[in-house]
């Protein structure tokens, strides 16, 4: 069979993003099927940025075309767009370039709305939700019988249904992701973070906004420290990567998988420089990890605490407290890490004094850390999306802020209120100041576009 596999757009205007999951795909693919990874990202920068996808749909001539839709509609206000409207003409072209193709759905955006893309997608003859290693093959075998596999959004009589949920892959039994059929340099000149590595899936903690733990469960499944630093090798060795991002919801915990991860590097003398997301508990923290994390090449905590008051912190269900956040940036310091943290504006609960409360705490981070505070923290501050099959959805519709049918695929915000006007203020003032300090930066030649 000639799959060809598509990444459809990822955000336009941010990084690009090395399609990883369609490359795990790839590797777990039986030899006899002949297999090719498109991203249409390399090539949205063209005057018809749709046209080099019809042209290789010609060429290959697929049988199946898996196609990821890993993002839909992520616009943070002010920051980035992306939107439905782009998927949908790489679908249509997709259907028309190879009317005798199989369309084949999955990706995270997919997972999260997989109804409403099967409604608003006729194009698509099935969908394949959550984690696809084990059941992608299996699917591939039954497109005439798709019921037959766990997992599958198929048609029935027209109407989208869907098979029920899978059991989660044996991550730690996985192989590596293939690394053959894109190539890297691209990814490697777009951002510090395009390039990825996944050490675990999923996640233990319970934020009542995320939607990961729908897609991946809450229990940890972690990869063997070696395997994880074999495959960092291969990047190094033979792809040229210097630089890379570990793509797991959380990377200190547990900590001693982390401290194992680290401290393999080292005993490899393996020079990689990579960040992460980290927890902000203090004891996830130990000096133990954050000396391993700067000996093995990590340059960058990056935290995702959504707020600094304790009181919001209890509302979004955050395992940790403002005395933690705290200890994130003196540790930071100490151990002369780079430090960025992403914020929730008007989260349930907000009033103008836990909004203070933020603003302080951004203020006292950067005085206390100076340059090893990211600036980056300024654009990574906006209200909450509202995905479906999350607790802050059924809050969001238990409330009156979104009605229960909503298909929340435009992205909506819980941004209710007054304070919605301080939201857009402080966020145009905190992008201005970004925008301002980074052109001063590049003017004095202080170094690189980052701040
Ligand atoms: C790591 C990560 C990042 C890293 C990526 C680094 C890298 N080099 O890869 C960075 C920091 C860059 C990032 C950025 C952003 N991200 Co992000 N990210 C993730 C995260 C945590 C893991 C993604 C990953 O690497 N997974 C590992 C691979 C192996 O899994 P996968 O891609 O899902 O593929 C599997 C399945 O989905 C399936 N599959 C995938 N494609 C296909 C296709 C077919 C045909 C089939 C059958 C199956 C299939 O099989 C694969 C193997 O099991 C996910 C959350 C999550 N739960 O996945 C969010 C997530 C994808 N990100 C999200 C968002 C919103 C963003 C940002 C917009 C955040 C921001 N405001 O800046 C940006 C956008 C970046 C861009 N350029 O577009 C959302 C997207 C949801 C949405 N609204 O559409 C997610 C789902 C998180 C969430 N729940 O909100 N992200």
């Amino acid at each position: 069979m000639r799959v060809l596999l598509v990444q459809a757009f990822t955000a336009l205007d941010l990084e690009l993003v090395y399609p990883i999951g369609l490359a795990y795909l790839a590797a777990h693919l039986p030899a006899s099927h002949v297999v090719e990874i498109f991203d249409v990202n390399l090539h949205r920068d063209l005057p018809d940025p749709y046209r080099p996808l019809a042209d290789k749909l010609r060429a290959f001539r697929p049988d199946v075309v898996g196609i990821s839709l890993r993002n839909i509609k992520v616009a943070t206000p002010g920051v980035h767009a992306d939107d439905f409207e782009p998927q949908q003409r790489t679908v249509q072209l997709i259907r028309r370039e190879a009317p005798q193709a199989r369309i084949v759905a999955g990706g995270t955006a997919f997972s999260l709305y997989a109804e409403i893309f099967m409604r608003k997608l006729p194009e698509l003859d099935v969908g394949l939700w959550g984690e696809g290693e084990d059941r992608f093959p299996q699917l591939l075998e039954a497109l005439d019988a798709p019921w037959t596999v766990p997992g599958v959004w198929y048609r029935k009589d027209g109407a989208p249904t869907y098979t029920g949920a899978p059991p989660p892959v044996d991550f730690a039994g996985l192989r590596h992701y293939r690394k053959d059929l894109v190539p890297f340099q691209p990814y490697l000149d777009s951002s510090f973070v395009s390039v990825g590595l996944q050490t675990k899936r999923g996640c233990a903690l319970h934020c009542i906004h995320c939607s990961d733990t729908y897609l991946l469960g809450n229990a940890v499944r972690r990869r063997d420290p070696a395997d994880i630093v074999d495959e960092m090798e291969l990047l190094y060795h033979q792809h040229g990567v210097r630089q890379m991002f570990f793509c797991d919801q959380i990377f200190n915990i547990p900590v001693q998988h982390a401290i194992d991860i680290c401290r393999t590097i080292v005993d490899r003398g393996l020079e990689m420089r990579w960040s992460a997301w980290f927890n902000e508990k203090a004891n996830t923290l130990p000096d133990e990890l954050l000396g391993w994390l700067k000996r093995a090449g990590c340059g960058l905590l990056s935290f995702s605490p959504d707020h600094v008051d304790d009181r919001m912190l209890r509302n979004l269900d955050k395992n940790f407290r403002y005395k933690d956040l705290v200890y994130t940036y003196q540790a930071a310091k100490r151990f002369d890490l780079d430090v960025e943290y992403s914020f929730f504006l008007n989260a349930p609960g907000e009033d103008w004094r836990s909004l203070g409360n933020l603003l302080k705490f951004i203020a006292e981070a950067r005085l206390h850390c100076g340059s090893n505070f990211r600036l980056f923290t300024l654009l990574m501050m906006q209200p909450i999306r509202i995905y479906p099959h999350s607790r802050l959805h059924e809050l969001a519709v238990e409330t009156g802020l979104v009605d229960k049918d909503a298909d929340l695929i435009e992205g909506q915000f819980w941004n209710p209120g007054g304070l919605q006007y301080a939201v857009a203020g402080i966020q145009a003032t905190a992008q201005g100041l970004y925008r301002a300090r980074r052109r001063y930066k590049q003017l004095t030649r202080q170094g690189p576009a980052t701040v």
